[in-house]
């Protein structure tokens, strides 16, 4: 139920009660909880479950969600379907609750549905990726510098693989992420001696990386000597078609990838990645700090990004034990 809605029910009853010189004699919270305060509902949006990255991310949701942290949270994962997204953002608007999250699959087709949120007086905090829709749709949005990530890839392959034939393993068609790395990485290598043969969709996904790299191979074969794949999954993806074609991945072609997720830094610690830029998925605490601001009627940042870092391999194989994710 929408908080300002059961404030004012509960202003409304107070009064009545001590009207009719009554006062409540329960001593629990709106939600009838014995002593306990109101939780704050909130709809969460996730694209789906496509990467390990992404599962990461919906743990750290979770736990910055939690009962314990005064929230009663509705989770929807959306199989990497945008329809299936919005529908179920606007499930939450009818449901009444008090704030919405959303980790946009793509940048383009939130504006209707935003604005239903808008006129339901329910506050929107992205997470993770962005929108194309106009800022004063959504209360605040906490991520990455995508751009940033692939100019750091791309600086890599320029230093250590110039002259190269490149293959790029693109993410979701649409999103952010995607878009905002290539931009980047184009950005980086523009000028060098890197001539890209072919980038292509994978969806962010191991099967999805695979599949492409396969087709790949098969239409140029051991000319391929530099990879960039968006997301360490899909490079995991295209471990296996390299090994299937009898190539050694690591040596006969360079890879950069980006998320730093456990399987991608292993790789990277046993010489199968060459170089991988992180992106944090440890959003929740935050985003779960801008819902009680926003609703708390405080004024915050409309943009939070979070930092990252990269690593090579042997930064990998010393940091691998401790990776939180
Ligand atoms: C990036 C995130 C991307 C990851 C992928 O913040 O949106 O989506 O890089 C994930 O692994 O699927």
């Amino acid at each position: 139920m929408n908080k300002k809605f059961l404030a004012g029910a509960a202003l409304l009853g107070a009064l009545t009660l001590v009207a009719a010189g009554c006062s409540s004699s329960n001593g629990t919270g709106g939600n009838g909880e014995e002593g306990g305060d109101e939780l704050i509902t909130v709809g969460f949006a996730q694209t789906g479950s496509e990467s390990g990255w992404r599962s990461a991310n919906t743990e750290s949701m979770k736990e910055a969600f939690s009962k314990e942290n005064g929230f009663d949270l509705k989770f929807n994962a959306a199989d990497n379907k945008q329809e299936a997204q919005i529908a179920a953002v606007r499930s939450f608007i009818n449901q009444g609750v008090d704030a919405i999250v959303i980790a946009p699959i793509t940048v383009d087709g939130w504006d209707d549905v935003l604005t239903e949120a808008k006129d339901a007086g329910i506050p929107v905090i992205l997470e993770d990726r962005t929108v194309s829709a106009s800022e004063d749709l959504y209360a605040s949005w906490v991520g990455l510098d995508f751009e940033q990530e692939g100019k750091t890839a791309g600086e890599w392959a320029v230093e250590n693989a110039d002259g190269s034939n490149l293959v790029i393993l693109e993410g979701t068609t649409g999103s952010s992420a995607a878009l905002d790395r290539a931009t980047g990485f184009g950005a980086a290598i523009e000028g060098s001696d890197i001539t890209t043969l072919d980038s292509q969709t994978g969806d962010f996904t191991r099967d999805g990386g695979k599949k492409v790299m396969e087709g790949f191979l098969q239409k140029y074969g051991d000319d391929i000597n530099l990879l960039f794949a968006h997301n360490d999954d899909m490079g995991l993806g295209a471990l296996d078609a390299i090994k299937a074609a009898g190539l050694t991945p690591g040596k006969d072609i360079t890879i950069v990838t980006i998320d730093a997720v456990k399987d991608g830094m292993t790789a990277l610690a046993n010489g199968e990645f060459n170089f991988i830029v992180e992106c944090n998925p440890l959003l929740g605490e935050k985003a779960a700090d801008l819902v009680k601001a926003v609703l708390a009627g405080e004024d915050v940042e409309k943009k939070t990004i979070v930092p990252d870092q990269s690593f090579t391999q042997e930064q990998a194989a010393e940091v691998l034990d401790s990776r939180p994710y």
